[in-house]
Order: C-alpha cells, then sequence, then structure tokens
C-alpha cells in the first residue's frame, strides 16, 4: 500500500516552482518601433514547425473523417487505447511524477510511464519536466513558455510555431533539474529519443493495423495523425482554455482555472486553479473523483501494488485556510453568497 503524505501550505510556499509571479509582462523590447517590432516578430518563427503542425492537423482531420468511413473500427478502437496510454505517461509521468515530483515511483513503473510518455511525443521528459517546471515558476510571464498573457493562439500551440523568449531561456536556468538528471529512466529515453519517439508514436501504432489485422497502411497513417494530434491538442487546453475560463475557488488572482470540459479531455488535470496553488498534490485537484480524474485512479492503483509510494497530498485545514482567504467564492463549501 503506498504511503500518503499530507503538506501544508508553508511547506508548499516554500518550494519554488510553487510561486507565481505577475505583473512583469513587458514586450520583447521596449521602445522599438511598430515597424522593427513586426520584423522582428516574423522572424522568430520557425517556418519548418509551421508546415509540419499544418500538416499533421490537416491529417488528423483526415484521419477522423475516415474513422467514420474507410478506417476499420478495430484500428480506431486500438488509436484510441494507444492514446490512452500516451495520456497517461504525460499526467501520471511527464507531469505529477518527474516535473512535480508528488508522488515517487519504483523503477517498474518508471520504465511503464517512460514508454507511454514517448508514445505521445510532447518532448522528451527532461524538456517537458523543464518547460512545465518554468510555467510554473514564472507562470504568465515573459519567462513562462506558454504565457497566456500573450493570447489563446500562443498559449495553446503558437508557443511551438516560434522561438522562445529569452526570458524562458535565462530565467529557465535557476530552475534546479538535478532529480531528473540522476534518473535513469530520463536520462535513457533523452539520449535515444529521436530513435525511441519516432518508432513509439509513429512506426508502431501504424504497422500493427497493418500487420495484425490487415489494414490498409495509409489508412493506419491518418488513424496515427488523428490519434496524436488529439491527444496534443487535449494537453494544450490545459495551457490555453484553462488559463482563461473558469471558477477560482482556490485564488482569485491568478488566471489559472478550475475547466471541467478540460478536465475531462485531459485525464483529470483541467483542475488548473488549485493546481497552481497546490502543484504538489498527487490529484492534481482538491478530489480525487475517478470518473474526472482518471489519472488519480492510475496511481492509485499503483499505489496499492507498491509502486507508486509517498503520495503527497493537502491537508483538508490548509485548502478550507487557503479557499476563505483568496478563494473567488465559488467553492461548493463556501457557497456563492460569500463572493466578493
Ligand atoms: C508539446 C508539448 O506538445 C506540450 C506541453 C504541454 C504542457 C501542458 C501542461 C499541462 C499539464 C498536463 C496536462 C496533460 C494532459 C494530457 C492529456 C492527454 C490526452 N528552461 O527549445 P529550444 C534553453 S511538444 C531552461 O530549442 P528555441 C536550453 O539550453 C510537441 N532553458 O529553443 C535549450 O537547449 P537544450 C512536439 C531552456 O530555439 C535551448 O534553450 N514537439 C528552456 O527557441 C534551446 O531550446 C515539437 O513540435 C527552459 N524552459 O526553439 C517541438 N527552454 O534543450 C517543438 C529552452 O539542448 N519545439 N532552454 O538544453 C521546437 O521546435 C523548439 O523548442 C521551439 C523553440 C521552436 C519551440
Ligand atoms: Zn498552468
Ligand atoms: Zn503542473
Amino acid at each position: 500500500m503506498g504511503t500518503t503524505i499530507v503538506t501544508t501550505e508553508t511547506q508548499s510556499l516554500r518550494d519554488p516552482t510553487s510561486y507565481i509571479r505577475k505583473g512583469t509582462d513587458q514586450k520583447y523590447a521596449i521602445n522599438e518601433t511598430a515597424e522593427s517590432s513586426n520584423s522582428k516578430f516574423w522572424s522568430l518563427i520557425v517556418w519548418k514547425n509551421v508546415i509540419l503542425f499544418l500538416y499533421v492537423h490537416l491529417a488528423a482531420i483526415y484521419g477522423f473523417y475516415l474513422a467514420f468511413t474507410k478506417i476499420k473500427g478495430i484500428t480506431t478502437v486500438w488509436g484510441l487505447v494507444y492514446t490512452s496510454c500516451g495520456g497517461l505517461g504525460i499526467t501520471a509521468g511527464a507531469h505529477r511524477l518527474w516535473a512535480h515530483r508528488s508522488y515517487k515511483a519504483t523503477w517498474q513503473l518508471r520504465i511503464i510511464l517512460g514508454i507511454f510518455q514517448t508514445i505521445a511525443f510532447q518532448n522528451h521528459i527532461y524538456e517537458w519536466a523543464r518547460d512545465h517546471r518554468v510555467h510554473h515558476k514564472f507562470s504568465e510571464t515573459d519567462a513562462d513558455p506558454h504565457n497566456a498573457k500573450r493570447g489563446f493562439f500562443f498559449s495553446h500551440v503558437g508557443w511551438l510555431l516560434m522561438k522562445k523568449h529569452p526570458d524562458v531561456k535565462s530565467k529557465g536556468k535557476v530552475v534546479d533539474m538535478s532529480d531528473l538528471e540522476e534518473d535513469f529512466v530520463v536520462v535513457f529515453q533523452r539520449r535515444y529519443y529521436y530513435i525511441l519517439m519516432p518508432l513509439l508514436t509513429f512506426i508502431i501504432p501504424t504497422l500493427v493495423p497493418v500487420f495484425l489485422w490487415n489494414e490498409d497502411p495509409w489508412m493506419a497513417w491518418y488513424s496515427t495523425m488523428f490519434r496524436w494530434v488529439l491527444a496534443l491538442n487535449c494537453t494544450w487546453l490545459v495551457n490555453s482554455a484553462a488559463h482563461m475560463w473558469g471558477n477560482k475557488p482556490y485564488d482569485k488572482n491568478i488566471s489559472p482555472a478550475e475547466n471541467m470540459s478540460v478536465a475531462i479531455l485531459a485525464y483529470g488535470e483541467g483542475f488548473h486553479n488549485y493546481h497552481h496553488v497546490f502543484p504538489y498534490d498527487y490529484k492534481a485537484a482538491e478530489l480525487g473523483d475517478y470518473m474526472l480524474n482518471p489519472t488519480t485512479a492510475f496511481i492509485d492503483f499503483f499505489a496499492r501494488i507498491g509502486w507508486a509510494y509517498s503520495l503527497k497530498t493537502m491537508s483538508r485545514k490548509t485548502i478550507m485556510a487557503r479557499i476563505l482567504r483568496t478563494g473567488d467564492g465559488t467553492h461548493k463549501r463556501i457557497g456563492r453568497s460569500n463572493s466578493p
């Protein structure tokens, strides 16, 4: 049975990745003419990525259409099951285990999560966790890789289509990554990423339907595109929609919000107001409702067989104190009557 550690707010605030700095949303450079800043913007765009993302999105839309017309049902089911593994590799692996250290995992579980995370192709674990730690530490400033203050499109996908703001790189250097440099799963995956990722994200999921149930290779390819792009967009919604729309029962002074639609699409990762206030809770939410938060069910299952342990969570008293101090009054236990 996995152990559970209940922490207090004071403890969580001591950790560098839990603080949120506001009001430093400068443009790339002040005192520039509109014309020079415009040309600078265009020079920052990485056209290779624009073309690739345009292609994969068009291919995914075509794959979605084919799923109802030509692709075999079993290929679609295979794609959705495979995607779920990739999704858990991101939520239970890259996010809650490696970026936040909200629980510990044995080497067996880390290997499973490493394979699952590779299936999702959202960069290797080290890069994913580094960007995410920087996102929490410098949330919604220029040093945030997907700063939601730059708009929906930028925080959703635009940040992957252009060079990073210099602040991301300079301020990102202060984030400690030494724990991941000592994890053999993270080190191995990073070293062989450009062999492992194409195999697990594209080649294996496309070849399995072709060889096992005689799917047409092009149908299998478009199904793979649909699966991967769907998972990408569900993940990106956490950075865009959940930083814009929803209630703020835990802290009304920050943008991240509780967004139920995103929670459903992202395996329980849409309770983003709670998550930014208490990033070390392994549930990434106050409540661990398995239907809305299947990632928590996954971690709890592995805790039961001893592969996940030291699960961190916040005490009810700490959560309530925070709700009363900074919440927007929408928390169920407080009611709207206390809204400011
Ligand atoms: C993708 C990631 O999609 C999605 C992440 C989403 C996170 C969401 C979190 C929400 C919670 C979880 C929800 C899960 C829901 C799951 C649901 C599933 C159904 N700190 O990057 P470079 C330095 S990826 C410190 O090349 P450029 C560093 O020295 C999609 N330093 O910058 C680095 O060198 P190295 C697939 C940093 O040149 C150097 O700068 N992937 C940091 O400006 C250069 O870094 C792609 O499409 C930092 N944070 O290029 C790839 N960052 O790495 C797209 C950088 O050697 N990316 N440095 O140490 C690129 O092509 C490029 O990164 C770029 C920027 C063009 C965007
Ligand atoms: Zn966020
Ligand atoms: Zn996080």
